[in-house]
């Protein structure tokens, strides 16, 4: 837990880096223009009008900066914790055959607990992703048309997941889906 956290956080850093370059540059860019206009000797409301630029500047900065800061929580595989990739011995088996463009389970209802998936592909390159029922990627893989890949979760979760292709394989591909339960 602590491991991905941290992860977030230096994702988040990466991501905001850049965009806190441009913000900084633009306020500087922005102070400097009003001293400038100031030596200049504009008009009072002409700067009042860059003075309340710099103004929306910093809220519009600030206001960005605490929403992504707020919201960092609520990027989803942080609380990923539904399903675990795990070495215990499963205690179910499930056939999992993936098609243009859908998927076959050999069944729908599962058990909590530590569940094998076999998979494999009938045409093309597929991926068999499985997501938890609150909407979290859990686990992927890539289907190899002539290769048997295998994925052991343990689901901790009762509810309906869903399977998901990750690869692109033609017209159907963002309608390519299937569930299961876990009760
Ligand atoms: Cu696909």
């Amino acid at each position: 837990m602590m491991g991905t956290g941290a992860g977030a956080v230096l994702i988040f850093v990466y991501l905001t880096a850049p965009f806190l370059v441009v913000f900084v540059a633009l306020f500087l860019l922005s102070v400097r223009r009003g001293k400038r206009a100031s030596a200049e000797g504009l008009r009072e409301n002409e700067r009042l009008i860059r003075a309340a630029e710099v103004v929306w500047l910093i809220a519009i900065g600030l206001t960005w900066t605490a929403i992504n800061l707020v919201s960092i929580q609520w990027i989803p595989w942080i609380q990923a914790q539904t399903a675990v990739s795990t070495q215990q011995e499963p205690t179910q088996v499930v056939q999992v055959e993936a098609f243009m463009w859908g998927y076959r389970l050999d069944a729908y209802e599962l058990r909590t607990g530590v569940v094998k998936f076999v998979a494999r592909s009938l045409d093309a390159i597929h991926a068999f992703a499985v997501y938890s029922p609150k909407g979290e990627l859990l686990a992927t893989v890539m289907l190899m048309p002539g290769m048997t890949e295998e994925i052991v979760l343990e689901l901790r979760e009762p509810g309906e997941y869903t399977v998901r292709c990750l690869e692109y394989c033609g017209d159907g591909h963002s309608a390519m889906a299937s569930k299961f339960r876990v009760v």
